[in-house]
């Protein structure tokens, strides 16, 4: 068991910049209005808030073009995610289990390789319909919220921008597994394919169940089920009939019960270290039950997360 203080940080990240639309930086500030913190609370947790993007502007210098690099808001993206780094390798140094809330999933550079940083046997599991794993050289959209896993890899790294060097490459390909995948660039699918990362998409938890899948997940990254556990949660990895309030929408996703599966399964380990909620967009929408929705299900992984079905 890695937190039997039970002290969480949520710690927001109210950023847009790693995709065009507006609106997912509105994200933390609706999960807070829901009550997330009181729901973390109630399950015994201690909690503190963190706003370490608070003075910043950076929607203000958000533009659409793309750099020399291939890439677009590149300087906002890793101001943002030195930030973002410093509080989460701040706080999992402390033992508060950090719960980062997007913004969009381009903050997953900073969390992942903080908490690498923080314990170099950390494991990540990446719940998602995207492979976010795009390098500045392959990717066709520019946008960074399909990168963060290539720069935190250090794929490709020859074309990244001279200001990312900063950034640890200490996410080993046998440390990763996916779980939701069903839009993969097929760029993406090489690298999937050449650095043999375990890859579960809608086709195997269909095939396997999700509980099966799981398993399989947790047996290539954690065989011993001994070491940390980063959950990256992109909430478009569950079907847009159930969050339909994201950037990117893919038919054909998790049930809302197998989201919440998933978030369980890994509060059942005891081995959760640190957990991402990302690309909750209230701006996107078209009722106000789609973004009720929405927000609600994010706040449902976090609490599915932190025990809140663990008997
Ligand atoms: B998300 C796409 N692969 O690179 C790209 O929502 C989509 O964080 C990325 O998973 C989606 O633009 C990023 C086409
Ligand atoms: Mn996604
Ligand atoms: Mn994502
Ligand atoms: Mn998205």
């Amino acid at each position: 068991k890695f937190h039997p203080n039970k002290r969480a940080t949520i710690i927001t990240a109210p950023f847009s910049g790693g995709q065009p639309k507006g609106g997912v930086e509105l994200g933390p500030e609706y999960i807070l209005k829901a009550g997330f913190e009181k729901q973390i609370k109630n399950l015994g947790w201690t909690t503190t808030v963190e706003h370490p993007l608070e003075g910043t502007n950076f929607e203000l210098k958000k533009s659409n073009e793309k750099d020399e690099y291939g890439i677009k808001n590149t300087v906002i993206v890793n101001e943002c995610n030195k930030l973002l780094f410093d509080r989460v390798l701040t706080n999992a140094n402390l033992g508060n289990l950090p719960v980062t809330i997007g913004g969009d999933h381009s903050i997953g550079t900073a969390t992942v390789s903080a908490m690498l940083e923080h314990n170099p046997d950390t494991c990540v599991l990446w719940i998602d319909a995207h492979a976010d794993i795009n390098s500045p050289k392959i990717t066709e959209s520019g946008n960074l919220h399909g990168c963060p896993l290539s720069f935190v890899m250090g794929i490709d790294s020859e074309s990244y921008p001279p200001i990312m060097q900063w950034i640890p490459q200490n996410l080993k390909p046998g440390k990763i597994a996916y779980i939701g995948l069903r839009d993969v660039d097929d760029a993406e699918k090489k690298i999937l394919k050449q650095y043999n990362i375990p890859a579960f998409s809608m086709f195997h938890i269909d095939k396997y169940g999700i509980g099966k899948v799981i398993e399989m997940a947790l047996d290539k990254v954690n065989p011993n089920r001994e070491y940390p556990i980063h959950l990256s949660y992109d909430v478009d990895a569950i079907d847009p009939s159930f969050v339909p309030a994201t950037g990117t929408r893919v038919e054909g996703g998790l049930s809302m019960r197998e989201g919440l599966f998933v978030a369980e399964a890994v509060a059942e380990t005891g081995l959760l270290g640190s957990l991402d909620i990302v690309e909750t967009n209230p701006m996107l929408g078209e009722t106000d039950a789609h973004v009720l929705d929405t927000v609600g299900a994010a706040c449902a992984i976090g609490r599915c997360a932190l025990g809140q079905t663990l008997l």
